[in-house]
């Protein structure tokens, strides 16, 4: 983040308006001014596109919701597109492990999945990641490491504890030296007053696993506010009694969240155990595109909207002349006609066959 765009953050963060925004606003003016990150314009381009992806898939999710072509609960990540890339881009796709809730499109685009198989999954078609079997809410790919969505909050907590423990045993107990991955699990902040978290921090604990517990601390569980719902709002600092590395991060920053995910990396890959990485950002629509966000605040989401973790990347690639509007301009062309394709695709593309309808339920398929 350019000291530019951190005095800014900084000086909007003290007026009446942070206030309304609450904690968060507070919490994120404490961070700065953060050391600077800095970027090459190959990964800024790279992490531009990512985020871009993410960001225009998830629009046009909401359209093709509301055109009836696809069914269920659909969970948008806009906003949050910092936290997924700023973390997946730190890792190594098809290598190490990633573990997502029911908001995993983004996830699942960061982690390497075709758009065109996410897509074709949340139109119920045989093409989709987890065959049309799982939807909007299962995405799940074997070949991407990607460990699936999981409709419960906290679920897949002990999933991903399951893939460090299984990095680890394979190294320590089967001498497989090369075993190194590392697993990244990312929840809400509402998820984190579960019961799964805590006894998932403690084991990951106790036998130093190679895990990322990634908070994606977005101020709301549906309708409750996180200062309303938790003992100690920082999450981060739970990290402590468990005797683990903790750190906070801004969340709408991914140059900042990037950093913090490659130290928590570059930890577990060594040995040294796992970390709670708290992620301060803020979900740009509704809980769901059946929810009319009537409970948030204008002025909340005024004071979030203004840091749109996207619009802060290029800034930071132009202004550091890394990368010049045009070009950014062209990216979104591109990932435009790759949406444009994955829908298509999916719109093209088979329904499962009913002859079908017990397969892939047990492990030989
Ligand atoms: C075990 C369980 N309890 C309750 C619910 C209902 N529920 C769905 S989403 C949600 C809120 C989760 O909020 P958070 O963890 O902050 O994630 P976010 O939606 O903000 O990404 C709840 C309580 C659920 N899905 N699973
Ligand atoms: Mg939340």
């Amino acid at each position: 983040m350019t000291q530019e765009i951190a005095a800014t953050l900084h000086s909007a963060a003290d007026g009446a308006e942070a206030a309304a925004a609450g904690s968060h606003a507070e919490r994120l003016a404490a961070l700065y001014p953060a050391g600077l990150a800095t970027v090459s314009r190959d990964e800024g381009f790279t992490l531009y596109r990512d985020m871009t992806l993410g960001r225009r898939f998830e629009d046009k999710c909401a359209e093709m919701y509301y055109r009836g072509k696809m069914f269920g609960f659909v969970h948008l990540y806009n906003g949050q597109e910092a936290v997924s890339t700023g973390v997946i881009k730190a890792m190594r796709t098809q290598h190490d492990w990633f573990c997502s809730t029911y908001r995993d499109h983004v996830h699942a685009l960061s982690a390497g999945v075709p758009a065109r198989e996410v897509m074709s999954e949340l139109f119920g078609k045989a093409t989709g990641c987890s065959k049309g079997r799982g939807g909007s809410m299962h995405l799940f790919s074997k070949e991407h490491h990607l460990l699936g969505g999981y409709a419960f909050i906290g679920e897949g907590i002990p999933v991903a504890l399951g893939a460090a423990f299984t990095s680890r045993y394979k190294r320590d107990a089967l001498g497989e030296a090369d075993s190194d991955a590392v697993t990244a699990a990312f929840f809400g902040d509402g998820t984190c007053n579960n019961g799964q978290f805590f006894e998932c921090l403690n084991m990951a604990a106790l036998w130093k696993l190679p895990i990322l517990f990634v908070v994606e601390n977005n101020k709301w569980a549906i309708g409750m506010s996180h200062d309303r719902a938790t003992s100690d709002p920082e999450i981060w600092r739970k990290a402590a009694a468990f005797g683990m590395a903790g750190e906070e991060v801004d969340g709408m920053d991914v140059l900042a969240v990037r950093a913090a995910a490659q130290r928590a990396v570059d930890r577990a890959r060594a040995g040294e155990g796992p970390t709670l990485l708290e992620c301060l950002t803020y979900r740009f629509r509704g809980h769901s595109l059946a929810d009319p966000d009537e409970l948030r605040s204008e002025v909340e989401k005024e004071f979030w909207a203004k840091r749109d973790p996207i619009k802060a990347l290029a800034a930071h690639l132009t202004s550091h002349d890394l990368a010049s509007n045009e070009e950014l301009k062209a990216i979104e062309k591109e990932i435009d006609a790759e949406v444009a394709d994955a829908v298509t695709f999916a719109l093209g593309a088979p329904e499962p066959d009913p002859s079908e309808l017990t397969r892939y339920i047990w492990a030989e398929d």
